[in-house]
């Protein structure tokens, strides 16, 4: 296989709730999504980037520099071209990890589709099915909080992660947990509390949380380890987790109990691979994180989610959540049940709606392999 062009857009999709996390508020994604084409096929990733770079170090326009500019080079030239080559092939650029999964990602597709196979069989998964649960981002009020939370459990959500932050935690969490005492509930801080919030960050205890995601700094384990000692709740790290090898050094330093997998922040499926397998070894439990994806990081969340040890509920929901249409076609259902079926067609299963992606490009770039030769 040799590809013979890629083209980068850049899509402008409105979600239809804002989402607002203790970094920031989300109304408008840009999604930059990568076709990878060779033999009449197309292989599709998504870039996880914000818009800002206030979740990483990367943004949308960071990342459109980097494919346009480093990767796709780096990949032209390379012999073998397939999705688990990409962490050698791009070795020599530091960082950037959404860039390099969006394009890992859409070469996984690729793959999948030319041997005839649907992408979670490629990757190693065996679940027909996959358990959900749904994020909630920071509310203008408690009354609407207790909305969003009725309607997702009505909705058949298995797990309800509430985003919080100093001045919106203990009152919120006391509000649920009043209405619903025994449904799964987590949250997650994204870095907003700092060790000297320790004693408060132990009060979380009483609501019997199935964790707390990213609680301090976004590159920390250390301090991690020792808010874990003082917390009966489980920590689990997001932001921190870069790779297998900070993965490696959370769990010999105890600095969490649960690990979040995101495939962009960890450069794609190959070190969610990775991360998975060393996980599994050491008997603590992943889910798959979500970054407000559409359809396509969607579709690649599912199939990822299919490894047998994603063991709890991710943040992977129905694309109705997030888009009034989504650029799938089917779309994301989650049943009553909170489960999403994995589809068994060759690849991500999930069509492009192509004149869609069209309509909600604003910029667009072909790079054929042949001019780079
Ligand atoms: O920390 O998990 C996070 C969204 C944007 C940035 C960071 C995070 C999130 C979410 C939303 O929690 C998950 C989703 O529904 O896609
Ligand atoms: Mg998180």
């Amino acid at each position: 296989m040799k590809i013979e062009s890629i083209v980068l857009r850049e899509l402008s999709m409105s979600l239809i709730n804002p989402f607002t996390t203790s970094f920031g508020e989300t109304r408008e994604r840009r999604v930059l999504l990568a076709e990878v084409r060779a033999e009449g096929l197309s292989g599709w990733g998504e870039c996880t980037a914000g818009e800002h770079p206030y979740f990483s170090e990367e943004s949308t326009d960071t990342a459109w520099i980097t494919i346009l500019q480093e990767l796709v080079p780096l990949l032209v030239a390379a012999e073998d071209q397939r999705g688990g080559k990409c962490p050698e092939i791009f070795r020599p650029v530091r960082g950037h990890r959404m860039a390099k999964a969006a394009v890992e990602n859409a070469l996984w597709d690729l793959e999948a589709q030319m041997r005839g196979v649907p992408l979670y069989e490629l990757l190693g998964g065996t679940r027909e099915t996959i358990a959900c649960g749904v994020s909630i981002g920071i509310q203008p009020s408690l009354e609407k909080l207790m909305d969003k939370v009725g309607s997702a459990l009505s909705e058949g959500y298995q797990r309800i992660k509430l985003k919080c932050k100093p001045g919106w935690d203990i009152q919120m969490f006391e509000a649920v947990r009043h209405r619903w005492p025994n449904i799964v509930l987590s949250c997650d801080a994204n870095s907003a509390y700092r060790l000297r919030d320790t004693e408060h960050l132990t009060s979380f205890d009483r609501f019997h949380l199935l964790m707390i995601e990213q609680p301090l700094w976004a590159d920390d384990f250390y301090f991690h380890a020792m808010l874990q000692q003082r917390l009966d709740t489980s920590i689990c790290l997001d932001e921190s987790i870069r790779n297998r090898r900070d993965t490696l050094a959370a769990i010999e330093m105890e600095s969490c109990r649960i690990i979040n997998i995101k495939l962009g922040r960890v450069g794609g499926f190959s070190e969610a691979i990775a991360i998975h397998n060393a996980t599994q070894e050491r008997g603590i439990p992943v889910w798959c994180g979500g970054m407000l994806e559409s359809g396509i990081g969607r579709s690649h969340n599912i199939a990822m989610s299919t490894l047998e040890n994603f063991s709890l509920p991710g943040d992977v929901s129905a694309s109705s959540r997030y888009w009034a249409e989504d650029i799938i076609e089917p779309e994301v259902t989650v049943s009553s049940a909170g489960e999403i079926r994995v589809p068994n067609t060759p690849g991500r299963g999930f069509e492009i709606r192509t004149d869609l992606v069209e309509r909600l490009t604003v910029r667009k770039e072909e790079i054929k392999a042949m001019a780079l030769v």
